[in-house]
């Protein structure tokens, strides 16, 4: 191969930063909860804590890799109940203990168990919302909020995904979807898919779970399916995934009204803030982050005209990277 070849052109737009491994990582204590958490980068940097979707999606080692590894505290860390924390909802009875307000509980006891005053608060997708949650929760906390694929847990939005809607986009991956639930109880597939994410009937609960998560799988990059296999069907991961949406979904994400986040942004808005959103994001459309960036419109609004929802859509990971690049800049001191 020539260097003609191999060389990237001058242009070439930012992706990820090289792999690096965590220099700390530990298990927080949170009631019968144990949260994993670890830290990378420059423990002297600019705090930023990174949160993931799913809900019940957990970390991977490549989400470390958005951060410019010189200028960031980075910190992952596993939601109740996936991941590497403890229990695992794929073998836990209950989830009562498991709800949008554990989770902002859980972000500021690992605040002040790592000694940090302030952070940038990193989501995508239900990461988006979660970090809006904690936003409005704790704004003092707050420095910064880099937001991709803007998600609210609102009811139109969720039956955009799980009843009707995306299932225009992709009738071939959603009549996999469909296929566990007999046909007079599709009229609200939600529902149908609680009742049986719990079932005594084991391969039943499986096979309902590798459904639910590999619709989402199948459905979040611009790319299409991936060819080769996903974490979306591992059957742990998929259990625990299928369970935590579905309970987080069944609940309007334990806000108080519908719009909650919406009506409340004004309490935020002071807060330096980027949105990144694909305009074909099937998942999470582009609808709810046109609403957002209406309401918010300080807040940078990076629309990336040829992706998905996926962070590793290619001008999604170019504009998370740039975010916290610009990010770091703006607020390192
Ligand atoms: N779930 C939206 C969400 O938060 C309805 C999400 N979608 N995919 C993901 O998260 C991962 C790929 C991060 C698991």
């Amino acid at each position: 191969m020539t260097d003609s070849v191999t060389a990237r052109p001058q242009t070439a737009a930012r992706g990820l930063y090289p792999d690096i491994e965590p220099y700390d990582t530990g298990h927080m204590p949170a009631g019968r909860h144990r949260i994993y958490y670890e830290q990378c980068g420059n423990p002297a940097g600019l705090p930023l804590i990174v949160l993931h979707g799913g809900p019940g999606g957990g970390v991977s080692p490549n989400l470390r890799c958005y951060f410019n590894p010189d200028g960031y505290r980075a910190i992952l860390f596993d939601q109740r109940g996936c991941g590497k924390s403890t229990p695992h909802a794929s073998e836990d009875p209950t989830l009562d203990d498991n709800t949008t307000w554990h989770l902002v509980a859980d972000m500021e006891a690992l605040r002040e168990r790592l000694g940090i005053q302030q952070w940038v608060v990193f989501g995508g997708s239900w990461g988006s919302t979660l970090a809006l949650a904690y936003a409005l929760t704790h704004p003092e906390r707050v420095s910064g909020l880099i937001l991709r694929g803007i998600f609210m847990v609102r009811k139109h939005e969720l039956d955009w995904f799980y009843q009707e809607g995306a299932s225009h986009i992709y009738p071939d991956i959603w009549q996999k979807f469909i296929a566990p639930i007999p046909s007079e109880e599709r009229g609200n597939l939600r529902e149908a898919y609680v009742k049986r994410l719990y079932s005594h009937d084991h391969a039943l609960a499986q096979r309902c779970a590798l459904a639910w998560s590999g619709w989402e799988g199948d459905t979040l990059s611009i790319e299409g399916p991936s060819e080769a296999g996903s974490k979306f069907s591992d059957p742990e991961f998929a259990l625990a995934f299928a369970r935590i949406e579905s309970w987080y979904f069944k609940n309007g994400g334990f806000f108080e009204s519908d719009n909650w986040i919406l009506d409340n942004i004004g309490r935020i808005r002071h807060i330096p803030g980027w949105i990144v959103q694909g305009r074909y994001d099937v998942v999470t459309p582009m609808s709810t982050a046109w609403e957002l960036h209406k309401a918010w419109p300080e807040a940078k609004f990076n629309l990336v005209k040829k992706a998905g929802h996926s962070s590793s859509d290619a001008g999604i990971l170019e504009g998370l990277v740039a975010a916290a690049d610009d990010a770091l800049a703006a607020l390192a001191r």
